[in-house]
């Protein structure tokens, strides 16, 4: 029988083996040039640092903004790093990339800081964070309407097995009005063809949406009817449809990406879909706290619905430790335990390192009360469970036939 000390390290090995699929990111490759983001100024200017930095500050966001990329790093340096320590997660985050990378903090020094930066080597530098984080791959979000990034589709078709796409239509449904002009489409019947094109260039492993807390399914609106078509050829291709529900945006448009918000969404419009379209699949995750327990319960009741990630202002170690237990406690290993929404490259390391320190935590202590409660639980055993949490659970339901 495996000790308490064993059954750490068990799991401890069992996770250090595992390449993580990351199954919703905003990352690009270094081929897609300006959009591939990494070092020190893109890490300090991540969204989640400056809106916590413009809270000290007697600036508007409308001049923080007006400030040069650098200026703007620094500015966050001295606010959350020298003129007071770096407790949130997110400031944490970047003590915790620079200790990985064997960057030296003794003395808080951003200049000598920057020279570990000036020295990357593009070429290797991906595999030496994708290795630091076990990432096996990540999954992009591709938005077929950002004229920029499909220019970088154009002329160059994404060869990097490090970078799988997915297929974010947002705006199909929140500027509809334009896009039908822009697509030269008379209406949403002709959706299709556009789909085949995006689908031939990215070859998406899923086509996703984020919808705001009121979102309603169905409402009797175009949006429900623009979504019924797509959902109908999601079930063609038999891939599945992610649906990231409860994103406010722009509640202070002032502050750009850091200004959106969070609020509750209506777990009903899951069911609605999840019972209307059983030949469909779909991937759920919910930003609100409140919809958490909710949404563990709809999974049990819907085999095509596949729960995932602590998302956004989820992923702190107290909110990740409280869903992943009730997530376990409900539905076993069916589910997907988190994603990064990293932005910029290195923040794969923080993002993983925080969230697996906790799922491992939880997982110990639910194996400890299983073997408690007479279950003899094997070495083996260790690795398959948590193959399935950061791996299987992905790969199987985009290939799963429903
Ligand atoms: O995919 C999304 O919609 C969100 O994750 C993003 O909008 C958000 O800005 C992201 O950086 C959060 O982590
Ligand atoms: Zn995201």
């Amino acid at each position: 029988m495996l000790s308490e000390r064993d059954l750490e390290i068990k799991i401890e090995n069992a996770l250090n083996k595992i390449k993580i699929i990351d199954i919703h990111t905003h990352l690009f490759p270094p081929s897609f040039k300006d959009l591939f983001l990494y070092g020190i100024d893109s890490l300090l200017t991540y969204h989640y640092l400056i809106a916590e930095t413009i809270r000290y500050l007697s600036i508007s966001p409308e001049d923080f903004y007006a400030l040069s990329l650098k200026t703007q790093a620094n500015l966050v340096w001295k606010t959350l790093f020298l003129e007071r320590s770096p407790i949130s997660e997110s400031a944490r985050g970047i003590v915790t990339i620079f200790k990985e990378l064997g960057i030296d903090l003794g003395e808080r020094d951003l200049s000598k800081i920057r020279i570990y930066f000036e020295k990357i080597d593009n070429g290797e530098y991906v595999d030496l964070i994708f290795e630091k984080a076990n990432i096996d791959y990540v999954v992009m979000t591709n938005d077929p309407f950002d004229e920029r990034e499909m220019d970088y589709w154009r002329k160059n078709m994404v060869k990097d097995k490090r970078f799988r796409a997915s297929l974010r239509l947002d705006r199909l449904i929140t500027d509809w009005e334009k896009l039908k002009k822009h697509l030269k489409i008379k209406d949403y019947t002709e959706i299709r063809k556009h789909l085949d094109e995006w689908f031939a260039i990215m070859n998406p492993l899923y086509i996703a949406f984020s919808f705001p807390p009121k979102f309603k399914y169905p409402d009797h609106s175009f949006r429900s009817t623009i979504l019924e078509e797509i959902i109908s050829y999601a079930e063609e291709r038999k891939i599945p449809i992610a649906f990231m529900m409860g994103a406010k945006r722009a509640v202070n448009p002032a502050l750009k990406l850091a200004g959106d918000s969070v609020g509750r969404s209506n777990i009903e419009s899951i069911e609605n879909l999840c019972r209307s379209f059983p030949n469909n699949k779909f991937m759920v995750t919910m930003l609100s706290r409140e919809n958490q327990y909710e949404l563990c319960v709809t999974a049990r009741k819907f085999k095509n619905l596949m729960i995932f990630g602590c998302w956004w202002f989820l992923n702190t170690p107290s909110l990740i430790e409280e869903i992943t237990k009730m997530r376990i406690e409900l539905l076993g290993f069916s589910f997907i335990p988190q994603h990064s929404d990293a932005r910029v490259l290195e923040q794969l390391i923080y993002k993983w390192k925080n969230s697996k320190e906790i799922i491992k935590k939880v997982v110990y202590e639910k194996y400890l009360d299983l073997i408690k409660s007479g279950w003899i639980l094997k070495e083996e055993d260790i690795e398959r469970d948590l193959s399935q949490l950061f791996r299987r659970n992905f790969e199987e339901f985009v290939l799963k036939k429903i």
